[in-house]
């Protein structure tokens, strides 16, 4: 029998680079009610990452978040013996938006300290030239804490956040140095594949520069054993919930474990 503390391929992955790719993560059936879902959100027109915590409401993406495995995929590649779910959101960039998201990381914004996962799950082909997801291979590890920034409707830079806040440092333009650093993105992902990433890799999306070619992707957020609740101030707020002490293990309340115990 496998010694349960040794690590699978797939955990050593995720540990050294920060990203993983897994491949049909999503059943048919789920792939076909997701999209549908996502047809039907994305009416209200707003810009591309608006679109965020559908899973608190009765529907498909509250089904898919309670019901599916995918609590179990997010324990299985971060080891850990519970996944609890922070919240979800859409990010669809439709044909000829040409902007690249720019390179962030993802935990600053949220009121959590210690290991997060993110299941950025394609319901389309994607690749480089529909906005395929760029990470900084390795970056989660780097203990840098970037300092969150405010974006335009496409998702590009416009202005920090929390410029006083001595815990943070200004992002260094990885677009521009990008040589100086090791980038990876995966050539292709199908409908149903999902990238598991930290909340501290660097990151950013390529625009999608097809004049047809949808990219839609639901990006789930989970906190793992060693995640701690840490509220901060405005720019966390929309996660606060006051049943949960700071510095307490992120799970219960507003989170709900979904995996384990
Ligand atoms: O899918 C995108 O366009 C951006 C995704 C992203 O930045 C994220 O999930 O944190």
């Amino acid at each position: 029998m496998k010694d349960r503390t040794t690590p699978t391929p797939v955990q050593e992955a995720y540990a050294r680079d920060g990203v993983v790719l897994l491949q049909n993560v999503l059943t048919p059936d789920w792939l076909e009610k997701l999209r549908a879902a996502v047809d039907e959100e994305i009416k209200r027109g707003e810009r591309y990452f608006a679109y965020k915590n559908m899973r608190e409401r009765p529907g498909t993406f509250q089904d898919y978040c309670l019901t599916s495995d995918i609590g179990a995929r997010v324990a299985e590649v971060a080891g850990s013996p519970w996944t609890s779910l922070i919240y979800d959101q859409l990010f669809v960039k439709e044909p000829d938006t040409k902007t690249q998201t720019g390179w962030h990381t993802d935990q600053p914004y949220w009121p959590v300290a210690g290991p997060i996962m993110t299941m950025w799950i394609a319901l389309d082909e994607v690749d480089p030239d529909n906005g395929a997801l760029e990470f900084v291979r390795g970056s989660h590890a780097w203990g840098a804490k970037y300092r969150p920034f405010k974006t335009d409707q496409k998702g590009a830079f416009l202005h920090y956040m929390e410029e006083g806040n001595p815990d943070y440092i200004d992002m260094p333009d990885f677009e521009a140095d990008r040589d100086r650093y090791d980038m990876l993105h995966f050539a292709h992902m199908n409908p149903g594949d999902a990238l598991a990433f930290d909340g501290m890799t660097v990151h950013s999306a390529m625009g999608n520069r097809t004049t047809t070619r949808r990219r839609r992707g639901y990006a789930i957020r989970f906190a793992v054993e060693g995640a701690t609740y840490e509220p901060r101030d405005s720019v966390t707020e929309w996660l606060h919930d006051d049943s949960l002490a700071p510095g307490a293990p992120f799970r219960g309340g507003r989170f709900p474990v979904i995996h384990g115990a």
